[in-house]
């Protein structure tokens, strides 16, 4: 079958210096850093919607970028070609696994049984195209936003019969994924929230979401999903407020409801940004919570209030990326991009340059998060920082040994605490530049 995206070679390692547009320069797949591959470390995945899907429409005008792979669009011939434009390009790039939502593989039709046969065939024209590779689904997802029916929600529809539609998309979903070989299943909650409390209930949407996500859990591990479920967190957009908020508010909702066994954190960085957090704070908090799971790896613009999506580009937000994520000692998904070209960079040269830029971002996070590491002067002065708790009345604070008693006693004898001591934010900013730059 012929080429689709005919003059790109397969990209390769061609080292710093290279000056060849189509090579990466950090990401050496089988280079080991600090004791693994680095496409172990990275994971990396292609979203089936942005990069096979996305054309550049937005609010103001048509798509800048064809998409058609040689097929009429809405036709299940387009979206074969999209399967073949998908694997010609993950083989190219050197990626193993893909995202995907259910309607981002197929034309969704006006009846579901209809939809399901078509996402019957199209998995298994998906199986048959990877058959012999190590391309894979990273995880799967329900598209619960897009159709009309969703416009109240989906677990938090007031409507009883569209509930039944979400069940009937999550169930599906999950089906597909372990017949894909997924290492997680995802909900992203684009419509759960709310506009105005004039009309919602809000504790009411939020018990009937949870026990969707009881049912899924139920559901997968009855068909032998042994992978992780994730919760995307996201602030606003569409929904003026979304109940997955940021990942403190996730973690707090899973654990009322029974479910932080099952579920951990899909952090998107453009969605930690429009939680008024950095990237690394809402890996920090999942990680810290034994939650943190996957990544959705983009990056907004700090001039824009809403989701841009785009490739990772800053060399500090992907180090302390990845700084959290060996710290966490990985993760059970991967890096994912959800991540989209800019609207005038409309050609298939494009679409490879913007996954070599992703993935060399995050390939030099990798190696300057595993020197800052090495180098021991970042976290040697935090673990100095608290030496006060080793010994003494600290230690027995840490133990919760003590009492606000004996500690007010203890004030008392002190009269007045000794200085905690300079933060030293400058001088620590130096060190990082250092590590990065040098
Ligand atoms: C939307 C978003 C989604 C999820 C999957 O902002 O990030 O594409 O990643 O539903
Ligand atoms: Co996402």
């Amino acid at each position: 079958m012929s080429e689709i995206f005919a003059n790109i070679p397969e990209i390769k390692y061609e080292g710093p210096g290279s000056k060849n547009p189509l090579s990466f320069r950090y990401y050496n797949a089988d280079e080991v850093i600090m004791g693994k591959k680095m496409r172990d470390h990275l994971n990396f995945a292609m979203a089936w919607w942005h990069n096979l899907g996305a054309n550049g429409v937005d609010m103001f005008g048509r798509g800048t970028a064809d998409k058609s792979f040689g097929a009429e669009e809405g036709t299940m011939a387009h979206a074969k070609a999209k399967v073949d434009a998908g694997v010609e390009f993950m083989k190219k790039v050197g990626i193993d696994y893909y995202c995907f939502h259910d309607v981002d593989l197929v034309p969704e039709a006006s009846d579901i049984k209809e939809t399901n046969k078509r996402l019957d065939d199209l998995t298994d024209y998906l199986l048959e195209k990877t058959k012999g590779t190590n391309i894979k689904c990273l995880w799967g997802t329900a598209n619960m936003f897009g159709n009309p029916r969703f416009m109240n929600g989906a677990g938090s529809t007031n409507s009883a019969d569209v509930y039944c539609f979400a069940a009937a998309q999550v169930k599906k979903a999950l089906d597909m994924t372990v017949k894909l070989g997924g290492r997680g299943y995802v909900f992203w909650g684009g419509r759960e929230g709310y506009e105005t409390l004039l009309n919602t209930d809000v504790k009411f949407e939020q018990e009937n979401i949870a026990q969707l996500m009881k049912m899924a859990v139920e559901y997968g591990r009855s068909i032998g999903f042994n992978g992780t479920f994730f919760i995307e967190p996201k602030p606003k957009e569409p929904m003026k407020h979304q109940y997955d908020f940021d990942a403190a508010t996730a973690i707090g909702f899973l654990r009322q409801y029974g479910l932080d066994k099952d579920f951990k954190m899909n952090i998107e960085a453009n969605h930690a940004t429009l939680a008024g957090h950095s990237f690394q704070h809402e890996l920090r908090i999942s990680a810290m919570n034994g939650m943190l799971g996957s990544v959705d790896a983009n990056t907004g613009d700090m001039l824009l209030g809403w989701d841009t999506d785009e490739f990772p580009y800053n060399i500090y937000d992907t180090t302390w990326a990845m700084y959290e994520i060996l710290k966490a000692g990985g993760l059970d998904g991967g890096l994912n991009f959800d991540s989209k070209n800019r609207r005038p960079s409309n050609t298939y040269e494009d679409m490879f340059y913007a996954f070599i830029l992703g993935m060399d971002s995050f390939a030099l996070g990798l190696r300057r998060a595993a020197a800052i590491i090495e180098d021991g002067r970042i976290d040697n002065f935090i673990k100095e920082r608290y030496a006060s708790f080793n010994e003494g009345i600290g230690k027995k604070i840490r133990e919760g040994n003590t009492s606000l008693a004996e500690l007010a006693a203890l004030a008392d004898q002190m009269g007045a605490p000794a200085s905690p001591g300079s933060g030293r934010q400058e001088y620590l900013q130096s060190i990082v530049n250092d590590v990065l730059f040098h």
